[in-house]
């Protein structure tokens, strides 16, 4: 049995979401967010005290990203992944890393300092990054240009999972004021997903931003 602990609309909602698409079952463990503050018992399943952390039998993952790769590749690479010999797989893995290292940490800074630490006075690095996050974000704006529905054409795949979450982010941080036309849209084919909608009904709705 797989588990993931996870904290509502944190990055762990990639794996959640995964697992939904893939159609897995999965125990879910829910944790206040912050962990490391909330629940000092958690340091010694996941010393790090980031979520997600997933366990699978013997194999344990803390990177939402890793976690969205690994899970497809042992369950629906043909579905939901690009195959290694597939001249798209290179894009694949480039989105992959792009939702989280590009479009996720900037927006990290936004919520530290406007919502958990308001008052370290550093509101001017939440702008500059919610800035920062707007400008990395024309690169899903490019890529959609040509009509595609999905990162990689008309073929759903864990690269849009990933990026996908950024959006989420963004949405409950509301800097979705900043999202141009074809990323508006591509955010509105994501939520009316199925998976999606079914991931977000598996997780309490408890986390205020
Ligand atoms: N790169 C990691 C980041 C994991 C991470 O920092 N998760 C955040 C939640 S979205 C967390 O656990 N924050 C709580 C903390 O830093 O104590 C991933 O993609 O999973």
């Amino acid at each position: 049995m797989i588990t993931l602990y996870h904290c509502t609309d944190a990055r762990s909602f990639r794996a959640l979401w995964a697992l939904h698409e893939i159609g897995l079952d999965y125990d879910l463990k829910m944790l206040p967010f912050p962990p490391r503050w909330h629940d000092k018992a958690y340091l010694a399943i996941n010393p790090l005290g980031t979520i997600p952390f997933l366990t699978d039998g013997d194999t344990v993952m803390s990177e939402s990203a890793a976690i969205v790769e690994y899970l497809i590749a042992r369950h629906a690479p043909e579905r939901l992944g690009v195959a290694v010999a597939d001249a798209q797989y290179g894009a694949y893995c480039n989105w992959l890393h792009f939702g989280e290292a590009t479009l996720t940490f900037p927006q990290t800074l936004v919520l530290r300092y406007t919502r958990l630490e308001p008052d370290r006075g550093l509101d001017g690095v939440a702008q500059d990054y919610a800035r920062w996050f707007h400008v990395r974000l024309r690169h899903v704006e490019r890529a959609l240009a040509d009509g595609r529905a999905w990162l990689l054409g008309e073929r759903f795949t864990g690269a849009d999972i990933s990026v996908g979450y950024a959006l989420l982010l963004a949405r409950n941080l509301k800097l979705d004021d900043g999202f141009e036309p074809l990323t508006s849209a591509y955010w509105q084919r994501l939520a009316a997903r199925p998976a999606y909608l079914a991931a977000r009904a598996a997780q309490p709705k408890t986390r205020e931003f």
